[in-house]
């Protein structure tokens, strides 16, 4: 075996030359990798012995993309086009062997070759719409080429990866290997060589683009039908239009096209604030001190306490990763309803084409349900999802400590009680915790975990791994009021509230917000989710808020109602301006004596998203976050927030926080303390640093 660089080797195996990828942890396509193959390319085409090659990877991987932390240095030559042209022009056949992903740079280096295998769990895919760019190495150019343009719209838009089967019918994969990939790669290159098979240089067959051709409509039909999903965002449109000009234009100036494309969102906010939270994610993921090494619990049966919407939608995703759940309610009217209720969940998703009914049999099969708390003695790990009520909370986890097995997880999904106090209520407060899941839960990517001062290491690190065993995104946080996401969440609310009264109207307030980038703004979002909620909560503290609990006085309780904020008319979810709320407006703000004045654009928007940042200084200060970024990740995953505005704190950063600071200042001169910067944030505009600092 030859060393070619730290990260790629060469060794003559009979025949066939294997060039192999070997760089921790994804064999991303760094200098040393891309020199690397080219070396590999140059020496197997130089050695007599081998007629055939075969590039292949070590580890968990193929290659699964450029090396996204060399993004925005000086470019360091060989680039990828050059290395893939080098593959392409091979004098010998060049055969990829896939396993785990090849996901950007890394399918156009598989594109480069001649010939693909991939074993039957590898995944394809052009993932780069995601970072906010295209692919950029010829992919937009290859791709169409390969599965036709329609697929390729599809895929590189979505920047979703295809199984290898699927790849397979598309023509993207040659053969599907059983068994050892390596082997089985060296067995198809030889046949190749063997047969005299052509050098398929992709870059060189058009057929598939003779269709787009004939019918340039499939492009703009496609964004149509895709507006809504493509809205705020700037990465699909260009791929789009790189895709166009490899229908229209020679492969060369296809490629010059691509790469304008590339380059044009590559200098944009949107690419960086895309790429900051790929990294956020990840981050979010290590807790300081956590160590990486903490030994974890095995969960293999789940118990839910609750089979309400929240219960019903956390045991959907326990179901889905194959881990039975025992479900408990207190009747077994509640229990058949909630049950009854997670099935038609998933009948609807088959109906939809979207699930299979034997995927639907097996989760149903791993669903027990009972109306005995003593059924959840032997579970590993139990989630409470009834409803805000301290004393009743406390109850049931003194039931449960003395019911279920030592070394038991006991969390709680409550989204604004005090989990040290829940704790409490058991002889185990090192095994409880928060996990505050996000409505719909079994859509909704969030997990906020909260930690209490007593929950183990070992308890947060083996909730931090479920999380991404059953598909969620978790960020750890601390106890306060509302944890992180909604305690932001309320200081919007509140300025959205106060901004009606002052003038703007609340369809305006809502759709500022939604053009930030948002799903929906405050009030449709409050109908949507149904203000009896918030009401309920109000009246738990006793505070009032004049114009939520006028509408709630008159049974608005939102789309449920068919009146809210907002007027539905009967099957519709679209919201109409209603006269009648106008009027409670107006009436509020003349018992508060406010006189009312027009409210710019400009103003709504700061006065909702500056007391969120201004919050979020806080929550920092007070060490309930770990990172700035970590409140991103929240924010993203749980609210809708953009992401290609990369959550609050990289937004702030992004305006800058001595704007932020000024303006406060400013709205503090008008509307009173309220508006008084948190110390974290005077003292980082005094020091001239943004959150990223931290
Ligand atoms: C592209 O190719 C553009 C081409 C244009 C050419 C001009 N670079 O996610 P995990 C790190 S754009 C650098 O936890 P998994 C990651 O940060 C790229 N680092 O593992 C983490 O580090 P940590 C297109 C990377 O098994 C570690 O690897 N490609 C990269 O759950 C493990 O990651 C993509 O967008 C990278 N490309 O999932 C693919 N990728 O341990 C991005 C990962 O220090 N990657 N790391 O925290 C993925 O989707 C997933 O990582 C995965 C593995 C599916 C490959």
């Amino acid at each position: 075996m030859t060393a070619i660089t730290d990260f790629v080797s060469y060794e003559a195996r009979g025949t066939v030359g294997v060039i192999t990828v070997d760089s921790p942890p994804v064999n991303a396509l760094s200098q040393g990798v891309r020199a690397g193959i080219q070396g590999g390319i140059k020496a197997a085409v130089a050695d007599d012995s081998v007629n055939a090659i075969v590039l292949a990877c070590a580890g968990r991987t193929f290659i699964a993309g450029a090396d996204i932390t060399e993004f925005g240095k000086p470019p360091q030559e060989p680039g990828l086009n050059d290395v893939i042209a080098t593959m392409e022009s091979s004098t010998k056949p060049v055969v990829a062997a896939i396993h785990g992903t090849a996901l950007g740079g890394g399918l156009e280096t598989a594109l480069g070759c001649h010939y693909r295998v991939a074993v039957p769990s590898a995944k394809v895919g052009l993932p780069e719409v995601k970072l906010g760019i295209l692919p950029g190495a010829g992919g937009t150019q290859r791709l169409p080429r390969v599965v036709g343009v329609q697929k390729a719209l599809e895929m590189i838009t979505s920047g979703n990866p295809i199984g290898a089967k699927e790849a397979h019918k598309v023509g993207l994969v040659d053969q599907v290997v059983e068994g050892d990939l390596t082997e089985g790669a060296i067995a198809f290159a030889k046949k190749v060589a063997a047969e005299g098979r052509p050098l398929v240089k992709i870059s060189e067959q058009n057929d598939k683009l003779a269709e787009a051709k004939k019918n340039p409509a499939i492009f703009d039909d496609f964004r149509k039908k895709n507006a809504r999903k493509f809205r705020g965002f700037e990465a699909p449109e260009n791929c789009i239009k790189a895709i166009e000009g490899a229908v229209n234009l020679p492969f060369p100036e296809g490629l010059k096209r691509e790469r304008e494309l590339f380059m044009e969102l590559m200098v944009g906010e949107q690419a960086k604030a895309q790429q900051y939270f790929f990294f956020s994610e990840r981050l979010a993921n290590k807790i300081p001190d956590v160590p990486k090494d903490t030994p974890l619990i095995d969960i293999n049966t789940a118990g839910i306490v609750g089979a309400g919407t929240m219960g019903g939608g956390i045991a959907m995703n326990f179901l889905q990763a194959g881990i039975p759940v025992t479900i408990v309610e207190t009747s077994q009217e509640a229990l058949d309803k909630g049950i009854g209720i997670i099935k038609s969940n998933y009948a609807a998703t088959v109906s939809k084409g979207r699930l299979s009914q034997e995927a639907m049999d097996k989760y149903m099969s791993l669903l027990t349900g009972s109306t005995n708390l003593e059924d959840l003695k032997d579970v590993d790990i139990v989630i409470e999802a009834i409803f805000e009520n301290m004393d009743v909370k406390k109850e049931v986890f003194g039931k449960l400590d003395k019911i279920c097995k030592q070394g038991a997880i006991l969390a709680t999904n409550t989204s604004t009680l005090d989990v040290d106090e829940i704790g409490e209520a058991t002889s185990r407060p090192e095994y409880v915790i928060g996990l505050h899941f996000f409505s719909p839960a079994n859509v909704m990517r969030l997990l906020e975990e909260v930690r209490t001062k007593k929950t183990s290491p070992t308890v947060m690190a083996t909730c931090m791994a479920l999380a991404k065993k059953i598909g969620k995104v978790p960020a750890m946080v601390g106890v306060c009021d509302g944890f992180v996401g909604n305690r932001m969440l309320a200081k919007r609310g509140e300025q959205a509230s106060q901004l009606i009264l002052e003038g703007a109207k609340l369809e305006d307030v809502d759709r500022v917000l939604y053009d930030f980038g948002f799903p929906m703004g405050p009030f449709a979002m409050s109908d949507l989710a149904g203000n009896d909620v918030g009401w309920r909560i109000r009246q738990g503290r006793g505070v009032t808020s004049p114009v939520a609990d006028a509408i709630c006085e008159l049974g608005r309780f939102g789309q449920k109602t068919g009146d809210g904020y907002y007027h539905y008319e009967k099957g519709s979810r679209t919201p109409q301006p209603d006269p009648i709320v106008e009027e409670i407006i107006v009436k509020a703000a003349r018992d508060a004596g406010i006189n009312r004045r027009e409210v710019s654009d400009e103003e709504i928007l700061k006065r909702c998203i500056y007391p969120m940042i201004n919050e979020a200084a806080k929550i920092l200060e007070e060490g309930i976050a770990t990172r700035a970024s970590d409140i991103d990740v929240i924010w993203v995953y749980g609210y809708g927030w953009p992401i290609y505005r990369g959550g609050p704190m990289r937004y702030a950063d992004h305006i800058g926080l001595e704007n932020i600071y000024n303006d406060m200042l400013k709205f503090k001169a008008e509307h009173g303390d309220e508006w008084t910067p948190a110390p974290l944030l005077e003292k980082l505009v005094k020091e001239g640093k943004g959150f990223k600092d931290l």
